[in-house]
């Protein structure tokens, strides 16, 4: 029937039914895609429209308006162009303030995995994007030094409509090295094995250990980014903030949530090797570094504390800086990472707290997060706002082995 035609009424209703229509489109797009509202232009509306449309349906044929606002809008394609002409020519100035667009850091989350990790990669993804992702679209890069299977790539891309790249480790950045003396390695793991520590016999491990350590920033996929998230196990509360900018902003390169001691074993030459290259390029020191953190008498000793990087949020070009990379180069020279079973943990918290300042180093206290056997649960306000849903009396912060209180005693 004709009254159920808009334009059936006159100019008025028209220009006002035309208003409501546009107004109605930008909140719902803003909604769908938070790039959006940074594309939202009024004098282009219309070019910006065909844009967003693509980037959320991907389909550049198509200028119809998304199939669930068919019932509610009686438009075609032809009346959506004339609208924003008309728009432009004759409406007056709209209502409402456009909402500032987002910021967004340079940025992305990095999972080193298997095809057999499957499962626990799935809960981490679900995790993070639960608790944060899911409002940010921030990127995933997988590696892993073999390529990953279909399933393994259909069963994680179903989580997200964010980017997901899945790239494979060149290897030379995985294999031991050929100049690595097996047999001295071999005797290296039977030595650890025999003390029961953990991993003591696994190349593997070992592997993972120095490509953590030296390589995952070198790796192609990562070179667009400055930031990176090690997503680890289990995440307890919602991120409130991003903590992306939050690094960004406040010109932080490393973060942690977890701090403890090392199994010395794995590592009984990597301080003195630490002192020589000090020794050798005092210059790399930062005036105002963590050696606090790190030693109880000013750097004779290594008492054993590191951040424990199966979380980081760090700064990838911090690691690319001259400062670790001459470091990372020295320790890759002794063979430490076979002949022993140097950690990414220590060797990032050591090159942290020496070749950063003491405040480019941030504990995120309203993280709360767990791997196997320790957790970080937030408390107080942290607690409430994250919506946690772990046990505040349930963290890791001041257990004897935690690290924590000498990273805050740097503070005064
Ligand atoms: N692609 C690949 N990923 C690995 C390999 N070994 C470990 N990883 C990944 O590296 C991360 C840590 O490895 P795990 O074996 O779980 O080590 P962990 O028990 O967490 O070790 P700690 O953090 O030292 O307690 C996980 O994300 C693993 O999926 C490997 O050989 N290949
Ligand atoms: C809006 O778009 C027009 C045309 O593309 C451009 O000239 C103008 O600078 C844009 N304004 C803003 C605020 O982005
Ligand atoms: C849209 O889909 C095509 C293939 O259908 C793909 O090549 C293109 O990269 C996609 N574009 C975006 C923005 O996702
Ligand atoms: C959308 O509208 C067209 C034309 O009115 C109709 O043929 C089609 O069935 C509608 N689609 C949905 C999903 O409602
Ligand atoms: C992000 O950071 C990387 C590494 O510093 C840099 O190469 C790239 O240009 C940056 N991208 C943007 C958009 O700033
Ligand atoms: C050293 O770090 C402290 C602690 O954050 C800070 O207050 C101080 O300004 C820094 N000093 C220098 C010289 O950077």
């Amino acid at each position: 029937m004709a009254g159920l035609s808009p334009f059936a009424s006159g100019p008025r209703r028209f220009i006002f039914v035309i208003l409501a229509t546009v107004v109605m489109l930008h909140y719902v797009l803003g909604m769908l895609h938070s790039d959006y509202s940074r594309l939202t232009n009024f004098s282009s509306i219309s070019e910006k429209w065909k844009l967003a449309h693509e980037r959320v349906f991907n389909s550049s044929a198509s200028l119809l308006p998304p199939p669930f606002l068919n019932d509610s809008l009686p438009v075609t394609t032809t009346e959506i162009t004339t609208t924003t002409e008309l728009v432009e020519v004759a409406a007056p100035e709209p209502t409402f303030v456009p909402p500032p667009p987002p910021k967004r850091a340079n940025a992305t989350f990095v999972f080193l995995c298997r095809n057999s990790d499957l499962a626990g990669v799935v809960s981490s993804i679900r995790q993070m994007e639960d608790r944060f992702n899911r409002n940010h679209g921030y990127p995933w890069v997988l590696l892993n030094e073999e390529p990953f299977t279909e399933e393994f790539k259909e069963r994680v891309r179903v989580l997200t409509d964010a980017p997901i790249h899945f790239g494979q480790i060149p290897s030379e950045h995985w294999y031991q090295p050929d100049w690595i003396d097996e047999d001295r390695a071999r005797a290296g793991r039977s030595r650890l094995m025999a003390q029961g520590i953990i991993y003591a016999g696994s190349v593997p491990y070992r592997n993972m250990c120095r490509f953590n350590s030296g390589f995952f920033f070198k790796h192609e996929l990562l070179q667009p980014y400055r930031y990176y998230w090690r997503p680890g196990v289990q995440f307890f509360c919602d991120v409130t903030y991003d903590p992306f900018v939050f690094m960004q902003e406040n010109n932080k390169v490393y973060s942690f949530t977890i701090s403890l001691v090392e199994w010395e074993p794995t590592i009984p030459t990597l301080w003195s090797t630490v002192k020589e290259f000090v020794k050798r390029y005092p210059e790399l020191l930062d005036p105002n570094n963590s050696l606090g953190f790190l030693s109880d008498n000013n750097g004779v000793g290594y008492n054993l504390c590191h951040f424990w990087s199966n979380f980081e949020i760090a700064d990838m070009d911090f690691w690319r800086g001259e400062a670790y990379q001459k470091f990372f180069d020295f320790l890759e020279s002794k063979g430490g990472f076979y002949y022993e079973r140097w950690g990414d943990a220590p060797v990032h918290s050591i090159a942290a707290s020496l070749f950063a300042s003491k405040d480019q180093v941030h504990f995120f206290r309203d993280i709360g997060y767990r791997h196997d056997p320790f957790q970080h649960c937030p408390s107080g306000d942290d607690w409430t706002r994250g919506r946690c849903s772990c046990d505040p009396k349930d963290s890791f912060d001041y257990a004897p082995n935690s690290c924590l209180k000498r990273f805050e005693k740097l503070f005064g």
